[in-house]
């Protein structure tokens, strides 16, 4: 008998989410009891893990980011927006054959949730237009976009023309939310397209070109454009209209529909990116991860769903309950990942109190359970008392810093400066690869056994 389960990885590019899964799915796949502990007495054994291929561009490319690993001592490529990974295997110590997918979110397309919700174009670009106007930084952003659009209106240029204007602006527009870290850029292809690329290292010729969507740019236009006399509008917004239609199908439809099929989720934050960020980053990650609960609301989050399993629960009567409904509470384990830049000392619960502080009044429902985790994937850095230096691998061999250069953790979001944390912005090469096993890790095993367990 198989028990099914879809858990989804939401988290800001580069906070760990194809780490933490080619890990974890490595330390299944090649399991040793040694460097993995489950199981309530944390001696239970993973049996037959398999992975189950089968969707083709959205599986997760597991074979080719752990050979990287191996082969060439790399992190994995960026190569897709979102994947999905989907593995059975047998426990020791239970009698379930357990068959379990991943989705790997990209916490980027949250910011398109109004076009999620939009019925239409002409609905979006109301709802967006309201919006705006209760955020003075939006506004400021996209002033000269709004202008041009009044621009347009009254000038004799061609179609294209405008058209390209309009871009630019919007572009232009994109660009300043994102160097402010705003949690709202949509459409959100331009920071993270479909093929994983971000605007990191990019030149501004680079960006200058970039596209809003590669498939088709749009913005929100002014509703009278819609039935305008003047045909140049009305074509104008007639091509807005149809790429936020293709755009909802072939960009949101298959990722929104993955992530309201997930059980529980695991969400992954990268605290040390955030400190060397600064203030704003803090915010949208923040923003970002209550607007999922919130606003995109997987349905196993869903209030009415939830009201209704909590007072059948509470009066005995949850067996009268349809099938589908009678579930234990949704899970979200709130990760904090890299946890190996955390060093012995004040490192580790510092850093799961700054995840708690962060998280809070995220998910007030009492009938989802959730819970702190500090994790790390593939072990970096590391730690000598002797030479009382953090020991990495580079590309370039060994490296490392001494632990008075190493910054601290602080104990609160208080306001921080961030150029103290700029030495977390270091990379380094997991430390185990080197000897073809799985990654060293930490709590990983911990993060599975709540995630994919019936306890709790
Ligand atoms: N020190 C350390 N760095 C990590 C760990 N996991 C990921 N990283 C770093 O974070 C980067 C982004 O990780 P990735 O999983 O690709 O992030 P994603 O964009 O959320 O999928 C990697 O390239 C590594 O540099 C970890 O466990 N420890
Ligand atoms: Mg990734």
């Amino acid at each position: 008998m198989f028990r099914n389960k879809k858990i989804g990885v939401l988290g800001t590019v580069n906070s760990g989410k194809t780490v933490l899964l080619t890990s974890l799915l490595w330390h299944l796949y090649e399991f040793s009891p040694g460097s993995f502990h489950i199981g309530k007495e944390k001696n239970a054994e993973i049996k037959d893990a398999n992975p189950v291929y089968e969707l083709g561009d959205r599986d997760f490319n597991y074979t080719a980011y752990r050979r990287q690993f191996v082969e060439q001592g790399r992190w994995p490529d960026k190569t897709q927006d979102f994947a999905i990974a989907r593995c059975t295997y047998n426990r020791t110590d239970s009698f379930w054959e357990h068959d379990v997918t991943f989705v790997d979110i990209p916490g980027e397309r949250v910011s398109d949730v109004f076009i999620w919700q939009a019925t239409d174009y002409a609905d979006w670009t109301w709802k967006i237009e309201r919006f705006w106007s209760g955020d003075t930084n939006i506004l400021a952003s996209m002033d000269a976009f709004k202008k041009c659009c009044q621009q347009v209106e009254t000038t004799s240029a061609s179609a294209s023309e405008s058209w390209d204007d309009l871009v630019k602006e919007y572009r232009n527009g994109l660009v300043a939310l994102a160097g402010n870290f705003s949690p709202f850029i949509t459409p959100s292809t331009f920071v993270l397209t479909t093929g994983g690329e971000t605007m990191d290292g990019l030149s501004r010729e680079d960006i200058e070109s970039r596209p809003i969507w590669a498939e088709g740019d749009f913005f929100p236009l002014p509703g009278k454009w819609q039935n305008s006399r003047n045909e140049v509008l009305r074509s104008i917004y007639g091509r807005c209209e149809s790429n936020f239609k293709k755009y909802k199908k072939t960009v949101l439809k298959p990722l929104y529909k993955e992530i309201d099929e997930c059980d529980s989720f695991v969400v992954c934050v990268d605290i040390f990116n955030i400190l060397s960020s600064g203030l704003s980053r803090f915010y949208q990650v923040k923003e970002e991860i209550n607007m999922f609960f919130q606003m995109i609301r997987p349905s196993k989050f869903g209030e009415i769903l939830i009201n209704a399993q909590k007072a059948m629960n509470y009066i005995g009567l949850n067996y009268l309950l349809p099938n589908f409904m009678q579930t234990k509470p949704p899970k979200i384990a709130y990760v904090a990942t890299k946890s190996d830049m955390a060093i012995p000392g004040n490192g580790k619960n510092r850093l799961e109190k700054l995840l708690g502080d962060l998280v809070r009044n995220v998910n007030n429902s009492s009938y989802v359970n959730s819970k702190l985790f500090t994790c790390c994937a593939g072990k970096t850095f590391e730690y000598d008392p002797d030479s009382k230096r953090i020991v990495f691998l580079t590309a370039r061999g060994e490296n490392y810093v001494s632990l008075d250069k190493w910054p601290e953790l602080p104990t609160s979001w208080e306001k921080w400066d961030k150029d103290q944390y700029r030495g977390f912005l270091c990379e380094g090469i997991p430390l185990q690869v080197v000897a073809a096993a799985p990654p060293e890790q930490n709590n990983l095993d911990k993060l599975f056994d709540y995630i994919t367990g019936d306890d709790d």
